[in-house]
């Protein structure tokens, strides 16, 4: 790809072949699964970390579901859930107790590139593309207008009103053209429906936030606050530094068919959208393409996306690092 640290869905060596070989080298521990295929026919692959991945039904120990670049150009995300997926891999391999514990009890599931054709086409054609690929127009070729957003095409208060999405092809919240129309919702809900996971984060950039459901609305938080608030923590003592936690429609925005309200109410899964650093250009998207800088946001990540696995086997009583 001529970067660093990116890489992109199709190079060799890039997301969709480290999947598989990190699968080909832990035959043990992790389970690969094509969810679907998308517009471009790529594979939408999860990977199952758990002990015994493969002899083991999916969905049969409690789990928690990592995904990320939903939007194409958020880059940082991919990259942070990789190096998630291979920090836990390292420490089962280097005997760290408290991760083999985790790998008997519970199933952790990878989405790393949840929106695989927007993703490549951030590499190869525009570098701050955000939805998928969809050809809106049908014209047969991919243009300005074209994509609908991952994040608003769910079944979930879809189209709940027109400021949190957009039924305008062109905008860059199109929610599509009705509920789970798009193959990479479709996958993301397949994969709910096997793993039926206890927590989701859904790593998105940028913003420096923890957020949280429900966000069609900002009149009430959701009904497990308390387990919320116990896992994110608070403006004082936030648990990712530096992030906010709040309602995501209150700190944020308000939108309708997005994905972390689904798992919420769907499947009574408890669901994050962080919402990582500022990449400093690119209008805060494009991070830089520096080892030392997206090592230290990984390491920023990893103590509250280890307390959500660490919570995963009795949510009511959540552990917080
Ligand atoms: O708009 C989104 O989909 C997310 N932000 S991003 O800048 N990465 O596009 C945030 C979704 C969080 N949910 C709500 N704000 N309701
Ligand atoms: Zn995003």
């Amino acid at each position: 790809s001529g970067y660093t640290v990116w890489r992109s869905y199709d190079e060799p060596g890039g997301f969709r072949d480290q999947m598989y070989q990190i699968a080909k080298d832990n035959p043990q521990l992790v389970k690969l699964v094509v969810l679907g295929h998308t517009y471009q026919g790529r594979e939408i692959i999860a990977l199952k970390v758990t002990q015994g991945a493969k002899g083991q039904k999916d969905g049969s120990r409690p789990a928690v579901l990592y995904s990320s670049t939903q939007h194409a150009r958020e880059w940082i995300s991919a990259e942070t859930n990789r190096r998630l997926l291979n920090w836990y891999l390292d420490e089962w391999k280097s005997n760290d107790k408290e991760v083999k514990d985790l790998l008997k009890s519970t199933e952790l599931w990878f989405l790393l590139v949840a929106n695989p054709d927007g993703y490549q086409y951030t590499f190869d054609t525009e570098r701050l593309w955000r939805k998928n690929l969809r050809d809106n127009d049908g014209n047969g070729e991919i243009t300005r207008g074209d994509g609908v957003d991952p994040n608003r095409n769910y079944p979930e208060h879809f189209a709940y009103d027109e400021e949190g999405s957009s039924s305008q092809t062109s905008s860059e919240t199109y929610r599509g053209p009705s509920p789970a129309s798009e193959p990479e919702t479709q996958a993301m809900m397949a994969l709910f429906d096997r793993a039926n996971p206890e927590f989701q984060v859904n790593y998105h950039s940028f913003g420096e936030w923890l957020l949280y459901p429900e966000g069609w609305q900002i009149a009430t938080p959701s009904g497990d606050d308390p387990i919320y608030y116990a896992l994110s923590g608070n403006l004082d003592n936030p648990s990712i530094e530096d992030f906010e936690p709040g309602l995501s429609s209150d700190v944020l925005y308000v939108t309708n068919g997005e994905t972390t309200d689904f798992a919420h109410v769907s499947h009574g899964t408890l669901a994050w959208t962080p919402e990582l650093s500022d990449g400093g250009s690119g209008g805060g998207f494009v991070f830089p393409d520096d080892e030392a800088l997206v090592q230290a946001e990984f390491e920023r990540i990893l103590p509250f996306s280890t307390d959500v696995a660490m919570s995963a086997v009795d949510p009511a009583n959540p552990v917080s690092h």
